[in-house]
């Protein structure tokens, strides 16, 4: 920030470069994170959000945590499951559908790609166009087969609950399921924080309908260790390295920028001239007042921030 300049002014000098450069701009990527759909009511992964029943999120998302206590991660999925189709895209979410439709359009000579780590289906329900909407950790709604021998996969599958054993653990999280009377006739609110996790034996989990032995199904998300859909993968690096010019522009919505190989593509886009755009509610000063080149920060809610930056390309929301 200049001596004479408040934050406000900084902020809107900060924004008219951007979108001067957006405008200019004909190839940009977003690449998304958790915090895109914290207005739509989801936690994020780290930080005092990233807790369920005591269990930090991120111990959850492995396969030794499955392969140690199924039940235990099913449980935690299922309240995923739950609380994502219940949630609703944000002004966010319908900002990145809406540049998604002029990156197909025929009369706009723009291309775009979304790079999603979430698996909450948000994206794909706000109208994002399905060509170029790239969900890199999978989706909450595909169920995969544990099997080496069985390659079954259920995609958009949307029952509440999967299992009879497993709807205790959405209703937990239901208000309506989740209130008692007090002496007074009061209604209180139970934190579902206070529910004990149960022991749940592998008959009580999703089963593989083609398997003969039964094997268990999964959530078909990427946990860490595990490798990314190869193709996805190998589109998303086309798109950055090959096709055509290089990347103009990348914006960085609401993600912390720790896991690999999502965090590369910054640098990868940087590396080839590309500027970039972050929004996120935690960033450093020096970026904000504009002090790092070719990087703009917007400090605040992605929900109200992207819809705002965008609108000169994208009109009103
Ligand atoms: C807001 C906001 C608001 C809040 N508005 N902003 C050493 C040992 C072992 C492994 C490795 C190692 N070093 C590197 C690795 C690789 C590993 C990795 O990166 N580990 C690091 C943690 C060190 N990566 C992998 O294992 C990946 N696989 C792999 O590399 O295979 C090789 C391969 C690569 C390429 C091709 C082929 C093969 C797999 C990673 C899988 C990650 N999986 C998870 C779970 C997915 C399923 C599920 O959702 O349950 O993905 S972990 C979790 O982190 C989840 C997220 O997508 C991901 C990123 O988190 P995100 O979105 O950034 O959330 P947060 O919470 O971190 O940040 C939220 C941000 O929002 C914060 O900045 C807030 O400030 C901000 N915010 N409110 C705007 N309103």
């Amino acid at each position: 920030m200049r001596p004479s300049e408040s934050p406000s002014t900084t902020m809107s000098t900060q924004l008219k470069e951007f979108q001067e450069h957006l405008l200019k701009s004909k190839k940009i990527v977003a690449l998304v994170g958790a915090g895109l759909s914290v207005s739509s009511g989801l936690p994020t992964f780290r930080g005092s959000q990233g807790l369920w029943k005591n269990f930090n999120m991120i111990d959850l998302a492995t396969p030794d945590a499955f392969y140690i206590d199924p039940g235990l991660v099913w449980q935690f999925y299922s309240w995923r499951r739950y609380t994502a189709l219940k949630a609703k895209p944000n002004k966010g979410h319908y900002a990145l559908a809406k540049l998604s439709q002029m990156g197909k359009s025929p009369q706009s000579d723009l291309t775009y790609i979304t790079i999603t780590q979430n698996v909450d289906g948000l994206s794909s329900r706000s109208g994002h166009c399905k060509e170029n909407l790239y969900e890199i950790h999978g989706s909450l709604f595909d169920l995969k087969c544990t099997s080496f021998m069985c390659n079954f996969v259920d995609h958009n599958n949307f029952k509440q609950p999967l299992t009879k054993a497993l709807a205790d653990t959405e209703e937990e999280f239901d208000p309506s399921h989740n209130r008692k009377r007090s002496l007074d006739e009061q209604e209180v609110s139970i934190s579902p924080q206070f529910n004990p996790v149960k022991t749940l034996s592998e008959k009580e989990l999703p089963q593989c309908p083609v398997c003969k032995d039964g094997s268990l199904l999964r959530p078909g998300v990427v946990w860490f260790g595990e490798s990314l859909p190869l193709s996805l993968i190998t589109k998303v690096d086309n798109f950055i390295e090959s096709e055509g010019s290089p990347v103009d522009l990348i914006l960085v919505i609401g993600t912390s920028g720790t896991v690999y190989p999502a965090n590369s593509y910054v640098d990868r886009v940087k590396l080839k001239g590309g500027k970039v755009a972050i929004f996120n509610t935690d960033i450093e000063n020096d970026i904000v007042v504009g002090k790092v080149k070719d990087t703009w920060g917007f400090k605040g809610d992605a929900a109200e921030l992207l819809p705002l930056a965008l609108k000169p390309l994208i009109g009103e929301i």
